[in-house]
């Protein structure tokens, strides 16, 4: 019996160390510790030994017993650390490589342009004024010195809504509702962009729907000399350090004196070409000084106050600094034109 206990252990320990998974394990211990295994079929026969045998018998089974199960214990937790070991190596993360690139948008060029001119007024100290698209007549002409016959009113120039209501022409009532909120008071310092509507039909230069940014300056002691600086600040850092600004006198309704304003060409510096016509100039946008009819209208002592108002069209401003030919771009969503913008 002693010999086949011997064997036994012999025989469960080199089965131990072949077993290649804790399944296989699993069996040799079923095998040779379970209830219908060698051992335990030893120990039940332990009655049929002398009482001299039985103690001696039995300690060494328990022994074997014993030897074999700290073997698998041993056994499976080797196992585990090497599949635990395995895993880690096998999940882990190389964080030098490269990540995946991620396709990100960008703005349309015309918010890129109007933001641009928002942020160049912001640093000069000028709040942003927003109003409604849909006006009413009073705000878009009357408070601007466009009276009811005025032919710019005109059923044939306008979007009319009702007959006192329409889209809006340009973003100046943003500005008459603005003093008339002001109550007589300054200072004012706004620019209002946002969109405006003309009945035109579209072609390369016009757009039935285009772009506005106006601006509006109302305090005591504001000159022309401030709107000409304030012009010249402005056109040097949209189009370059070293352009020019000529004002060339012009009308409009709403301001008196009114100026139309050049800028030297960034193409030829002002010698002539292609680009400005041969002139020498190109045409940015439209000012002056704001008309004391204007002023009184909305609740100002013109003789107080005084103010100045500039409008233009970011569009030309696009088109001129971007060198783009068609203002139907802007609005077309062609692809290839709204991608191509990438700079910061
Ligand atoms: C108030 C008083 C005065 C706004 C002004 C212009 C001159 C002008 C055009 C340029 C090209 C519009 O985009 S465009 O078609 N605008 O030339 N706008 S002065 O004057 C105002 C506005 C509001 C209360």
């Amino acid at each position: 019996m002693e010999q086949r206990l011997k064997e036994l252990q012999q025989q469960a320990l080199q089965e131990v160390s072949d077993a290649k998974n804790l399944k296989e394990l699993n069996e040799v211990r079923v095998a040779y510790l379970g209830k219908k295994g060698p051992i335990t079929e030893i120990l039940r026969g332990m009655g049929k030994l002398s009482a001299e045998e039985r103690p001696k018998m039995g300690a060494l089974a328990n022994e074997v017993r014993e030897a074999i199960a700290t073997q698998l214990e041993a056994k499976v937790e080797m196992l585990e650390k090497a599949t635990v070991a395995e895993k880690l190596a096998s999940e882990s993360i190389d964080v030098t490589l490269p990540g995946r690139p991620v396709r990100t948008g960008n703005k349309h060029p015309l918010t890129k342009v109007v933001e641009e001119i928002e942020d160049l007024f912001l640093g000069m100290g000028y709040q942003i004024a927003e109003g409604p698209e849909v006006e009413k007549d009073y705000y878009n002409f009357e408070a601007l010195n466009l009276p009811k016959d005025h032919p710019a009113r005109d059923m044939q120039d306008s979007f009319y809504i009702t007959e006192d209501t329409l889209l809006r022409t340009h973003t100046s009532p943003v500005q008459a509702r603005t003093m008339e909120k002001n109550e007589g008071k300054g200072p004012i310092k706004i620019i209002c962009p946002g969109k405006v509507y003309r009945r035109d039909d579209d072609d390369a230069t016009h757009s039935h729907q285009f772009t506005q940014i106006e601006g509006l300056v109302v305090d005591e002691n504001i000159r022309m000399s401030d709107l000409k600086g304030t012009l010249e600040v402005f056109a040097k850092k949209m189009f370059g350090e070293d352009r020019e600004i000529r004002l060339r006198p012009s009308f409009f309704p709403f301001t008196e004196p009114s100026v139309e304003v050049d800028v030297s060409c960034a193409k030829c510096g002002g010698k002539g070409c292609n680009v400005c016509k041969q002139t020498g100039w190109i045409e940015i946008l439209g000012a002056g000084m704001v008309h004391p009819n204007v002023l009184e209208m909305a609740g100002y002592d013109s003789k107080m106050y005084q103010g100045f108002a500039f409008g233009m069209g970011p569009e030309r401003i696009a088109m001129l600094k971007y060198g783009i030919d068609d203002i139907r771009h802007f609005y077309t969503n062609d692809q290839r034109f709204n991608t191509q913008w990438n700079r910061a």
